[in-house]
């Protein structure tokens, strides 16, 4: 099988393509990354003899289309994922999330190749945080946020060129990832690495805001069990009942690297902040039969927290202009 993977210098996408090369050895991987700031070549550096690398960008419609006539399948992760960034900058959002699905659905129309959608659980909108319900494949599309609203928009793009063009797609959303390789910006690796640089975590707001989170490698799985096995047209949400408030999280991670649990900083909320998110995946399990690895969430952030203690290196080089723009933020909003 010729696999082409978008975005695979990104965070979820090189485990993704670390986890393909070592479970899927007849799988041939082609990435296609534009190398922004979010992407690190050195993130494939472990298998970079085992793919081919493409520095491209998904919305060069002769890129993609050489790529994708190249191809069996794609597994579509190419995007700017940073909420923060899309309330400063919203246009490459736009450009990349909209535009970039847009290439590659005409590509795959054109050569009929099997294509997977990778989403998120935003385009959901948020919970209150004392109701019990859950998201499911037939919660009302409703984001808040500028990235969040463009991958709704890519959702859609999928879903209309699967009804009226017939391309063999699947979509899936997750919720949160955590786990090795995540640039320093989003939450746990920014406090993980503020700890281990002697400093303090930042929590927006009242820190009670809810996430889900998931191992990056139980989301991959469920992608590959997807690609293997899903519905063509169909909708999964994949989401390990992770629920956990950013405040616990801070406090956890403290805990981990054996500081006072009250050693963080309140800071300014982000604008529009989205409450809570949780998955209900039953979907998933029942008719792929997926289930979660990692269930013990305080475990999977010990090994996380290790890895960024062992990989200084990796994100040594973006901490500085990553906190640089926080701080900008933080005065903008103050
Ligand atoms: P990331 O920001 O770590 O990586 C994105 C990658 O895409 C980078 O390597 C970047 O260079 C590349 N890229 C950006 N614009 C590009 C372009 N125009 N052309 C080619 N490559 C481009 O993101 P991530 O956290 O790994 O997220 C991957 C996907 O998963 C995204 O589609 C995101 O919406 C989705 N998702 C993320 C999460 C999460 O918790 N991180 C949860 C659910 C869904
Ligand atoms: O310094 C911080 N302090 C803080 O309290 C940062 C960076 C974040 N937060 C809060 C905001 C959120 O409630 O932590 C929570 C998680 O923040 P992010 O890591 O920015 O993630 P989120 O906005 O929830 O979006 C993530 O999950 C869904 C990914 O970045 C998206 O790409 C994915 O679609």
């Amino acid at each position: 099988m010729r696999l082409l993977v978008t975005g695979g210098a990104g965070f979820i996408g090189a485990n993704f393509v670390h986890q393909t090369v070592t479970e899927r050895p007849d799988v041939r991987v082609t990435v296609l990354d534009a190398l922004t700031y979010a992407g690190n070549r050195a993130s494939l550096d472990p298998v970079t003899d085992r793919i081919e690398f493409v520095h491209g960008d998904v919305t060069d419609v002769q890129v993609v289309d050489r790529l994708v006539a190249d191809s069996d399948a794609v597994v579509h992760f190419a995007a700017e994922s940073h909420n923060d960034n899309s309330l400063a900058d919203p246009w490459p959002f736009v450009h990349t999330n909209v535009v970039g699905t847009y290439a590659l659905l005409e590509a795959v129309r054109r050569y009929d190749v099997r294509y997977h959608h990778i989403s998120t659980d935003e385009v959901y909108g948020d919970l209150a945080l004392d109701d019990p319900a859950r998201f499911t494949e037939q919660t009302a599309y409703n984001p808040s946020s500028p990235y969040s609203s463009t991958k709704a928009s890519s959702d859609m793009l999928v879903r209309a060129w699967t009804r009226s063009f017939g391309i063999r797609a699947t979509l899936s959303n997750c919720s949160n990832n955590y786990g090795p390789y995540q640039h320093v910006e989003k939450f746990i690796p920014r406090q993980i690495t503020n700890v281990l640089d002697g400093g303090r975590p930042k929590l927006y707001g009242a820190g009670a805001n809810v996430r889900d989170w998931i191992h990056v490698d139980d989301h991959n799985r469920a992608v590959w069990e997807i690609l293997d096995r899903g519905a063509i047209g169909e909708t999964y949400l994949i989401g390990a009942d992770g629920e956990a408030d950013n405040r616990t999280v801070v406090e956890t991670v403290l805990e981990i690297l054996g500081r006072d649990r009250a050693d963080f900083d309140f800071v300014p909320d982000r604008p529009g902040h989205d409450l809570r998110y949780a998955i209900d995946s039953t979907r998933l399990r029942t008719e792929l039969g997926w289930a979660p690895r990692f269930r013990d969430f305080r475990a999977g952030l010990e090994a996380t927290v290790a890895w960024y203690r062992d990989n200084e290196a990796w994100w040594r080089p973006q901490k500085a202009a990553t906190e640089a723009i926080y701080a900008n933020n933080e005065q903008d909003l103050e």
